[in-house]
């Protein structure tokens, strides 16, 4: 087995390295303790046990070394146990773990605050909340419009993913596995079309959003619309880009009606596609903005930052919970935060896309079950098809997960219909380790695609 040493003192070899079957027998024998001890109700894709990580590998419990096509779903963007990461946890775990910021409060979390300020489109003056997950965070936009603008509905899209809470459940699009016997959800929640290009039909992003808040005026009244909440990428709905014009027509909208429009940047924002947040290619300054995952290279923080007027509409108290914005979190949110702006992320992330897309395109050529090649930075994925038609073909994304999965490559699918096939690489994976991976799913295609 590898030994632990400390990442800031060794780095992992960045290779693919197979030493047993995928999983490996230290991996299956802790699976079967997982079964008997771990909720049957919490899934395990891959069930491959991991000791170390950092760059673009996962080392498992047997010695295996896979490459990292998923981030923990969108999290380690500066890389795993990034060493200045993991620097500044260990400094602030020395001083102090925890105090509640509520009772006696610390300097990370303002600093935290103020990059959030700084760093989300729009330079009016804002303010920012810190929480513990993303679930959370869209929990608190909604509280913090609905006190703000007096109203109640929220408006959210098809194919839109905001939690597993049960505000966001509701505010949830797809059934299984979120929501199947888990009702009654939440009131007040409408949910519109959302901008899906390659099953519009042709419909173009104006259109789309006409569609869409027509709807809005008809069923709900724009008046009584408290918040508009939209992911300007959708992830977990398939790595939706909206056509071009539906994000700001949308955004237009929710300003005509004094509705607070929040942009989900859970899984879109930190670099993840190619600018500091997906809202900025539309060139929208949303209202407010949730974000979590790449905000701290996996330790638990998650925020709501916008106008300060909205932010400070609640009333003192109004927001908070006993581990929102933890010390040692905000720490490696600095750091993480701090390593995105000396490394200039975006562009790490652009020439992610730069490798990906061409690929992919041209692997749709040759394999017409790929119906769609999308994504921005390092958020792209295929949607899978019956060839020649807009049929999903969920097995054909099942079957490749599971060759790339065995050939050590860690890729996930995503999608209301679950035909989906995302990559999600840390902006810290060797190039020649993305080649291999490309090849991997390449040789996936050859085996199992017509
Ligand atoms: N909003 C846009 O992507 C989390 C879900 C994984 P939490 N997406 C990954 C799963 O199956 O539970 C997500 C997101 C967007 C909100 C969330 C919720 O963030 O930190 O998982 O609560």
């Amino acid at each position: 087995m590898t030994s632990l040493s400390t990442p800031d003192t060794i780095a992992l070899p960045q290779e693919r390295r197979l030493v047993t079957e995928i999983p490996g027998p230290r991996s299956l024998a802790m699976q079967a303790r997982k079964t008997a001890a771990v909720s049957a109700g919490v899934g395990v894709m891959l069930p491959v046990y991991v000791e170390r990580a950092g760059g673009g590998v996962v080392i498992d419990a047997d010695g295996n070394s896979l490459i990292d096509m998923g981030s923990g779903i969108a999290v380690t963007t500066v890389g795993n146990a990034n060493p200045e990461v993991a620097a500044a946890v260990q400094a602030q775990v020395a001083n102090f773990t925890h105090t509640c910021f509520m009772v006696t409060p610390y300097a990370g979390y303002v600093e935290v605050c103020e990059a959030l300020n700084r760093l989300t489109p729009g330079d009016h003056e804002k303010r920012s909340a810190l929480l513990n997950s993303g679930a959370e965070a869209v929990e608190n936009a909604v509280k913090i419009a609905r006190a703000y603008t007096k109203r109640q509905a929220v408006v959210v899209l098809e194919h839109g993913y905001h939690g597993r809470t049960n505000l966001t459940m509701g505010m949830t699009a797809k059934n299984m596995p979120y929501k199947h016997s888990f009702g009654p959800f939440a009131p007040e929640i409408y949910r519109v079309p959302a901008s899906y290009p390659f099953r519009d039909r042709g419909l173009k992003g104006p259109e789309m959003a006409e569609i869409a808040t027509t709807r809005i005026d008809r069923e709900i009244g724009g008046g009584n619309v408290a918040a508009i909440i939209i992911e300007p990428i959708q992830g977990e709905g398939g790595f939706i880009v909206p056509d071009p014009g539906y994000f700001a027509a949308m955004a237009d909208y929710a300003r005509a009606h004094g509705i607070v429009f929040i942009a989900d940047e859970i899984q879109s924002g930190f670099c993840r596609t190619g600018s500091w947040f997906a809202s900025e290619y539309e060139g929208v300054v949303p209202d407010l903005i949730t974000t979590a995952k790449g905000i701290a290279d996996g330790m638990p923080l998650a925020g709501v930052t916008g106008r300060a007027e909205i932010m400070d509409a609640v009333h003192p108290g109004g927001l908070g919970g006993t581990y929102g914005g933890n010390p040692v979190a905000c720490a490696a949110a600095l750091a993480a935060i701090d390593w995105m702006e000396r490394n200039d992320a975006p562009a790490l992330a652009q020439s992610i896309e730069a490798t990906m897309i061409p690929f992919l395109r041209d692997l749709a050529v040759q394999f017409p079950a790929i119906g769609d090649v999308r994504g921005r930075g390092a958020m792209i994925a295929i949607e899978l098809v019956k060839p020649g038609t807009l049929d999903p073909d969920a097995e054909l994304a099942a079957a490749l997960n599971r060759h790339c999965h065995q050939n050590g490559v860690i890729t996930l699918t995503t999608g209301t219909h679950g035909n989906v096939f995302r990559f999600l690489p840390p902006l810290t994976m060797p190039a020649p380790l993305l080649e291999e991976a490309l090849g991997i799913l390449r040789q996936g295609f050859e085996a199992h695609a017509s």
